[in-house]
């Protein structure tokens, strides 16, 4: 006779297996590059059977870490008007911890100085001289690669040229972020980004990618939200803030990106070019803005993702009508990650995946 403990001992495990067994561990990013960050989630998450805030790490570290292209990330992203790189990176997890490091200088992995910020400091954002002394202190060697040659030349190119970066506001091509977001097989979320900011910018300019509910948010209750794009625009709407609040309201991912947008549309006119003396300019963020390049991907617990950005047939980026999401979700334990792989394209109407 087995006793009633034991059997609920048994009956608790195996109610944890089989749940723990219905998710289906999914990573998302942002842009073309995001292939690379996904499929090191799909190997952290699968074969290591790391966490999703293992896994968000690994996969961000790839694109910084990777200079086949012009990315505006990490090592080969492009430095600010001073030409010294000043890097932005921030992690959120399920349990609401958050970590950013702001306008960071000479760390390869600034992902990783965030993850550290989340995990063990008292503050939660640490800027400039402040989260350099702390990477060094967590272990962290100062790297002068960090800026590549083509990036430097890139930028004497600009200099030499006397292009003023305050008046190019709209900038269609001086900006990138690798966001990820991960789900664990425990059901576990986290979201991360990273990026090199806006090209050429002003000396201590922090975009929204390391700010919490601008450029990501996590709540493992409700979901995880990601954006990329027009920084200052992305902060004026606390864009994943506003996606994760519409996901706890009950709307799907898909439609909480779709949503948040259309808030983007929403922002009042801002009156000047942007060079400080309150002339000129006057851009009205309209559906009819023509350039506006804003993208978001939503994931809930479940592992259901959407995204959605302001991009159309009016107003492509890099010569496409919608934002291209990297998505793995693993469907089955004997599948190769490229048949669990696809791109998605993301335009105003939303989509879901
Ligand atoms: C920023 N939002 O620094 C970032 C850049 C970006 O696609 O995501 N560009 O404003």
């Amino acid at each position: 006779m087995v006793h009633p403990i034991t059997c609920c001992i048994y009956l608790f495990i195996l109610v944890s297996i089989s749940s723990s067994l219905e998710i289906q561990p999914c990573a998302v990013a942002t842009w073309n590059f995001g292939k690379i960050a996904v499929q090191k989630c799909a190997e952290v998450l699968i074969q290591s059977g790391g966490s999703s805030i293992d896994a968000v790490e690994r996969g961000i570290r790839e694109v910084e870490l990777d200079t086949r292209d012009q990315y505006y990330v990490g090592v080969g992203g492009l430095p600010n008007s001073d030409g010294v790189m000043e890097l932005d990176a921030a992690m959120m997890d399920h349990r609401l911890r958050y970590g950013a490091v702001l306008a960071l200088q000479g760390i390869l992995t600034p992902i990783s100085v965030a993850r550290t910020v989340m995990e063990k400091c008292v503050h939660n954002v640490l800027v400039g001289e402040g989260a350099l002394k702390w990477a060094i202190s967590n272990g962290f060697k100062q790297d002068s690669g960090v800026l590549t040659e083509s990036s430097k030349k890139e930028w004497l190119q600009w200099r030499a040229s006397n292009i003023e970066t305050s008046v190019d506001i709209l900038h269609p091509n001086g900006h990138d972020t690798v966001g990820v977001i991960c789900l664990d097989c425990h059901g576990n979320l986290c979201v991360g980004t990273s990026t090199s900011g806006w090209k050429f910018k002003h000396p201590g300019r922090i975009g929204d990618a390391p700010l919490i509910g601008s450029g990501l948010y996590c709540h493992g209750q409700y979901g995880a939200a990601v954006a990329t794009g027009d920084g200052e625009e992305i902060m004026r709407t606390c864009l994943c803030s506003v996606v994760v609040e519409l996901m706890r309201q009950g709307f799907s991912p898909g439609e909480a990106c779709r949503l948040g947008i259309q808030r983007m549309f929403e922002l009042p006119q801002i009156n000047g070019d942007g060079n400080g003396d309150g002339e000129g300019g006057g851009i009205e963020y309209t559906k009819m803005h023509p350039k506006l390049t804003v993208g978001v991907i939503a994931m809930d617990p479940r592992g259901r993702v959407g995204a959605a950005s302001t991009l159309d047939e009016s107003n492509p980026h890099r010569g496409k009508p919608s934002f291209p999401v990297a998505c793995w979700r693993c469907t089955s334990d004997t599948a190769s990650f490229d048949e669990q792989f696809q791109f998605v394209d993301a335009s105003i109407d939303g989509i879901e995946f």
